[in-house]
């Protein structure tokens, strides 16, 4: 079967929309790092949405920071990709034309920098995900032993970080007389904007302490809050949508209709009518961040553990169990009690609608998929909630039961007793603890050690201990669905 091209796009069933603008017409205003799944089925169809809209400033050039795999979906279908939005037996399919180019930034990285700097370019958007910023997910501390990090600490030449090639850019732009482009974080980090900033600053301080006063003096690193349940495309979901469109597409990507982003309104320079395309503009996008960190992203670690644990293979699954349903629950009223809602958001109206996404059966969303990294996201989605609980003295059942399920996955092995490989940038290092330690308790007091997840302070805390050796030999001895059911 032919692949989904400009030469095939006009055989497409005529009700599925397409790219209404010239393709060739357009230039690219953003600059993609990370192009995955996520940034084609978000930020990519805003962009696509300003096309359509008649302003043709926003097409985008998109760089793998690592593998080909990417590129080789796209660069033969001349980068068009169909979005397919399903809800339940609901599926609407678009095909977005915003991606010009598709770059693979090892092979040649002084083009992605030559992008960058391009006086068309107005923004720097990123999805290299949270180990991708290369800071302590605990201190938020650049990772100066990383080396990738002491590479582009020793030369910009070819950088190998995305922070690096931001700053390898803002040279080229400041040699130039241009302005810095605005840098957006797309990752689920608490402060995206500013850790982003950091990693430049740092890098950049290192290089030319006079380019890091111009970066903090005319950059802008606005902090933005981002959602979409965005699955991994399985064959399974190609083979469909080829059998709809008579082409086969490789590149197309599957997501929930939910869309939301939240940008604080901060630019270096041109940014499109972000309001008039659905995005939310605000001074303030910490209190959305939080919520949705800890409310939503909080959940989906909970049910990626004890769902993982327990053989339960798809989020949906997890939510139609009542003990699953009823551990989120609890989570929420846990987290609830820690945030400071902005006006505009209603948690209790905003918990129904998450909880019936998750319900959404025609995702498929894998628990697989949310337990890679955990090392990176724990903090933000279940640490920082049970600080805050700790400090005010209320129970942290379900919580601690998220991060006891945390700790278990980390010896490789589920109830069943498959085993399974960890895929934690920290996998190591969790391994080398664990390393002797059978008892759950001495699981606990190893896992407890490592600082990069666990500030001191946390670690330290003997109530937190108690409750964390409690649910760790309760999964030990019963599984992570009977534990769940006795959770009180
Ligand atoms: C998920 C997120 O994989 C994960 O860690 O929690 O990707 C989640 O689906 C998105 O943040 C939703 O916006």
């Amino acid at each position: 079967m032919e692949r989904l091209s400009n030469k095939t796009l006009p055989t497409l069933p005529t009700n599925v929309p397409r790219p209404t603008y010239d393709r060739q017409a357009i230039t690219t205003g953003v600059v993609h790092l990370g192009i995955g799944a996520f940034h084609r089925a978000h930020q990519a169809s805003y962009f696509d949405a300003a096309l359509r809209s008649g302003d043709r400033r926003w097409g985008i050039t998109a760089a793998s920071l690592r593998s080909t795999a990417v590129r080789e979906q796209m660069a033969p279908q001349d980068g068009l990709y169909s979005l397919v939005v399903r809800d339940g037996s609901n599926e609407q399919i678009r095909v977005i034309g915003a991606v010009r180019d598709v770059l693979v930034a090892p092979e040649d990285p002084a083009r992605l920098v030559s992008a960058l700097a391009s006086a068309d370019t107005h923004i720097a958007t990123l999805t290299v995900t949270e180990k991708g910023y290369k800071l302590d997910p605990a201190t938020g501390a650049l990772l100066i032993d990383d080396a990738d990090v002491a590479a582009d600490l020793a030369s910009l030449e070819r950088p190998r970080t995305a922070p690096g090639f931001l700053v390898a850019a803002l040279a080229q732009r400041r040699a130039a007389g241009l302005q810095p482009f605005t840098a957006m974080s797309c990752d689920n980090l608490p402060h995206n904007g500013s850790r982003l900033r950091d990693a430049v600053l740092a890098i950049a301080a290192h290089h030319d302490p006079r380019l890091r006063d111009w970066i903090a003096e005319h950059g802008a690193f606005p902090e933005t809050m981002i959602d979409r349940i965005v699955p991994a495309t399985q064959p399974a979901d190609i083979t469909a949508l080829a059998e709809r469109l008579r082409v086969e597409d490789r590149a197309m990507v599957k997501a929930e209709p939910f869309s939301q982003w939240v940008i604080e309104d901060r630019f270096a320079g041109e940014r499109p009518d972000f309001a008039g395309l659905g995005a939310q503009l605000t001074n303030s996008v910490a209190p959305w961040e939080e919520a949705k960190l800890r409310l939503l992203n909080g959940a989906h670690s909970g049910i990626a553990y004890l769902g993982g644990l327990a053989g339960v293979e798809f989020v949906h699954q997890f939510v139609a169990l009542d003990p699953g349903r009823a551990f989120v629950e609890g989570l929420w009223d846990e987290a609830a009690t820690t945030l400071s809602p902005p006006s505009g958001l209603n948690i209790a109206a905003y918990r129904e609608a998450l909880m019936s996404r998750f319900a959404n059966p025609s995702l498929q969303h894998r628990t697989r998929q949310i337990a890679m990294d955990g090392s990176q996201k724990l903090p933000q989605r279940l640490l920082s909630p049970i600080m805050a609980r700790l400090e005010r003295g209320l129970p942290i059942e379900r919580m601690a039961l998220a991060v006891a399920a945390w700790m278990r996955w980390q010896s490789g092995r589920d109830d069943a007793g498959n085993s399974f490989v960890v895929d934690d940038p920290l996998a190591a290092i969790t391994a080398a603890r664990l390393a002797g330690a059978l008892s759950p308790e001495d699981q606990v007091a190893a896992l407890l050690t490592v600082d990069a997840v666990f500030p001191p302070r946390l670690a330290a805390d003997q109530g937190f201990r108690t409750i964390l050796n409690r649910h760790m030999r309760a999964l030990a001895e019963h599984g992570a669905l009977a534990t769940l059911k006795g959770v009180r």
